[in-house]
């Protein structure tokens, strides 16, 4: 913690949670005499700007701190006391809230533990004394009362914290008190954030690489910007009493460090390993390394999939940490062992962030091989950054691992890989998997940069793609666009030759078929008892415009004014899992998504029946295995999708004697082996909304002769089995 000395140097950090521990009401998480004289006396040292964020009102605050020495920014930013006199910073009429509160105090009272907070700015819904079996009814009525309020009100959001929901101004947050205390730390300040809740990760988020960010680790595992963790209030006063004693010349106490959320181990000698798997993201090895039930939870399909393969030959895998380092800074790299493989990570620049990953591969690279040309952007410098990133990557990679080792890279983001490590002078196999679309050549050649990245593909010995229509689609970009020849799925270019293969990923199908841990299956309970006897019909996606939520959104609209004896007993469930890529878009992709269901809950709902929940969230797999049992409809219709693996988690989990349909986009690569599925069109909304009423008709019979063949299939062309059939292929290349 050599920021402890730094001068000048800001301090930000939360209460509830952070510098007390968390109580059973937000009035009892009080500052105590300890933390008020540790804080206000850190405060009034020379060179420290300090300011308490939280989210409790001004006044409250104002109580404990008095004084003017620290800095106070109340409910989530909307007040800020520097020096002088409150300042209100959200321009906006809190009086809608009024009606909103209301609503809420009648649920309130029927939900025993349940608490409603009012503060100037905001409603806080606080149930951290509910029982837990009962929090899901609460939240369900919640949203509900909380999506009507939000389509009427915009400027308004819903943000989930520690076991409260909360409503406030969209623009008022946390983030905010980042550049004040910046400005009034004076120039060349370095900052440290502390907090624990997901309004302290708006702080974390807009930190410049010189500050640091600590999160403290609440029961509620989730991901975190932050750079390091602490236990609990305790230890965040050790650390503060730490940097009071260094900064003051007194010996300082025994220190508690906070431990680097990934830690920077350096890179080891691997020469001999002989197989590295490269991807953008690496797997969440925290959790690999945790124990057996954070294990079950958290690994995902890819990991389970390559598990076997990496623990035979001793494998590693490589990929980016998820931080950013400043251009000034070195960027490093480490390993993490795991019980069954090494993980090694690499740190991006921040322009490679903006230039590689936001810009190229997501801002170009998706939406062209989505075929969704007009959202593309072509830029020179993000393209000079993905050159830039695989040269890097290059580097790491060729010090991690001899030059005859297999090497399998994964994705659109690594598509120059081969080049790199060829000139490199790698000589060992190496294939790619494609985990999205190939798009037809009319798209592809739109890139400026096509030629080159097919050049540079067909240095890979194997290039897997989800479909035979993205193989096709490859032979015809390479055959019209490079002097190459094709025979057999067989690309020959500059002396070389390339193998093309369709290889359908698939998933672990047991890891759908378990019966979920009771202390997982409560919330999940709730949310059924509060859809009461509707049929449920479920989507569940990560938040991206090729998921087609909107259009699907708009056709269950559709279900219920062409077919209106549904209404009332018939209820869509949307998950929608946050997405971390281009943030902005995103943000207005779930703006539009909460208009739509405002507009069909409204125009159709009724006081006894919510025709839309959804839901900004997401689960463990034993909770989504249990939502996917529990639907009678699995609604899987991406606009474009390279296979979508929603579709076989939904029929894996469901049960043979009473299966629920599966209506399938014709687009998905999913739909190339789910023929049994109900195969449909996500650009019409009528044809949708007409194949939706036909799967919730559909009787048994036909319902188990689908589902037969569908799982058939899924079990058959499974997780490992696929990544043993490209680690085959590829070995067959030499
Ligand atoms: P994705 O675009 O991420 O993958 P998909 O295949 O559907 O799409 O996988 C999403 C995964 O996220 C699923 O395993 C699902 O269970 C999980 N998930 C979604 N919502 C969730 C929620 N709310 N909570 C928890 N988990 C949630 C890319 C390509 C796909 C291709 C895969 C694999 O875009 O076309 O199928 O890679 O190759």
């Amino acid at each position: 913690m050599a920021i402890a000395r730094h001068t000048p140097l800001g301090i930000l950090c939360d209460l509830d949670g952070t510098l007390v521990p968390f109580a059973s009401s937000p009035e009892e998480a009080r500052p105590d005499d300890d933390a008020i004289k540790l804080v206000t006396n850190l405060a009034s040292l020379p060179g420290v700007t300090l300011a308490i964020v939280s989210g409790r009102p001004k006044d409250w605050l104002e109580s404990f701190f008095p004084g003017d020495q620290v800095f106070l920014v109340a409910e989530h930013g909307a007040y800020r006391r520097g020096a002088g006199a409150w300042q209100n910073v959200a321009d906006l009429d809190p009086a809608p809230l009024g009606e909103l509160a209301q609503e809420l105090e009648e649920l309130v009272r029927r939900h025993p533990g349940s608490l409603l907070e009012r503060k100037t700015t905001t409603v806080a819904l606080h149930y951290r004394n509910v029982k837990r079996g009962r929090r899901g009814e609460l939240l369900i009525e919640a949203f509900g009362i909380i999506d009507r309020f939000l389509a009427k009100h915009p400027a308004y959001e819903r943000l989930e914290g520690v076991l409260v929901a909360e409503v406030r101004p969209a623009s008022v947050k946390k983030s905010s008190a980042v550049p004040w205390i910046r400005e009034l730390a004076g120039p060349g300040a370095r900052l440290v954030a502390i907090g624990d809740d997901v309004t302290d990760e708006h702080m974390f988020q807009v930190i410049e690489p010189q500050d640091e960010s600590i999160v403290v680790r609440t029961s509620e595992p989730r991901k975190t910007a932050a750079r390091w963790e602490l236990t609990n209030s305790d230890e965040v006063r050790a650390v503060l009493r730490y940097f009071h004693g260094v900064r003051s010349g007194h010996t300082p106490p025994p220190i508690v460090l906070p431990r680097a959320i990934v830690p920077p181990t350096p890179p080891s000698s691997t020469q001999g390993r002989d197989l590295l798997v490269i991807s953008n993201r690496l797997p969440d090895f925290r959790h690999v390394e945790g124990d057996e039930i954070e294990r079950k939870k958290n690994v995902g399909g890819l990991v389970s999939a390559l598990e076997p393969a990496l623990r035979a030959r001793g494998g590693m895998w490589l990929g980016w940490s998820g931080r950013t380092v400043a251009e000034s800074e070195p960027i490093e790299s480490g390993i993490v062992e795991s019980g069954t493989a090494q993980f090694a990570w690499v740190d991006y620049k921040e322009s490679w962030y903006r230039g590689y990953y936001s810009g190229f591969c997501n801002g170009t690279l998706w939406p062209l091989f989505h075929s969704f040309p007009s959202r593309v952007a072509f830029s020179d410098s993000s393209w000079a950054a993905f050159q830039e990133v695989h040269e890097h990557l290059a580097d790491v990679a060729s010090r991690l691992v001899g030059r005859r080792a297999m090497l399998w890279a994964h994705d659109y983001h690594l598509l120059l890989f081969a080049r790199a490590m060829r000139q490199r002078g790698h000589s060992g196999p190496m294939g790619h998997f494609l985990h999205i679309p190939f798009p037809a050549h009319d798209i592809f050649s739109m890139m400026p940069w096509a030629g080159q990245i097919l050049d540079a593909l067909l240095d890979f010995d194997l290039l897997g793609f989800h479909t035979p229509r993205d193989v096709a689609n490859f032979i015809s970009c390479a055959s019209s666009m490079l002097p190459a020849k094709v025979a057999d799925d067989v690309v020959q270019h500059r002396g070389r030759s390339t193998h093309l293969a369709a290889m359908p990923i698939g998933i672990i199908p047991n890891d759908f078929q378990e019966v979920p841990e009771p202390a997982v299956v409560e919330e999940i309970d709730g949310l059924m008892r509060a859809l009461q006897s509707s049929k449920l019909v479920l989507g569940v996606d990560r938040l991206d415009y090729t998921k087609g939520i909107p259009e699907r959104l708009i056709a269950f609209g559709k279900l219920l004014e062409n077919f209106p004896e549904w209404r009332g007993k018939v209820s869509l469930v949307q998950v929608s899992v946050p997405s971390r890529a281009d943030v902005p878009l995103y943000a207005e992709q779930r703006a539009s998504i909460e208009s739509i269901v405002g507009r069909i809950n409204g125009e159709f709902g009724d006081a006894a029946w919510v025709p839309i929940r959804y839901l900004y969230r997401s689960y463990v797999k034993g909770q989504l295995a249990q939502l996917y049992r529990a639907a009678s409809v699995g609604y899987v219709t991406p606009l474009r999708d390279g296979m979508n693996l929603v579709a076989k988690e939904y029929v894996a989990a469901q049960d043979p004697e009473n299966p629920g349909v599966l209506l399938l986009s014709q687009f998905a690569g999913a739909a190339v082996e789910m023929r049994d599925a109900v195969l449909t069109n996500p650009y019409h909304v009528e044809g949708m909304a007409r194949d939706l009423d036909r799967s919730l008709r559909m009787g048994l019979d036909e319902r188990k002769m689908r589902h037969t063949k569908l799982l058939a299939s899924v079990q058959r062309s499974n997780a490992v089995t696929w990544a043993e059939g490209f680690l085959d292929a590829l070995n067959a290349c030499r």
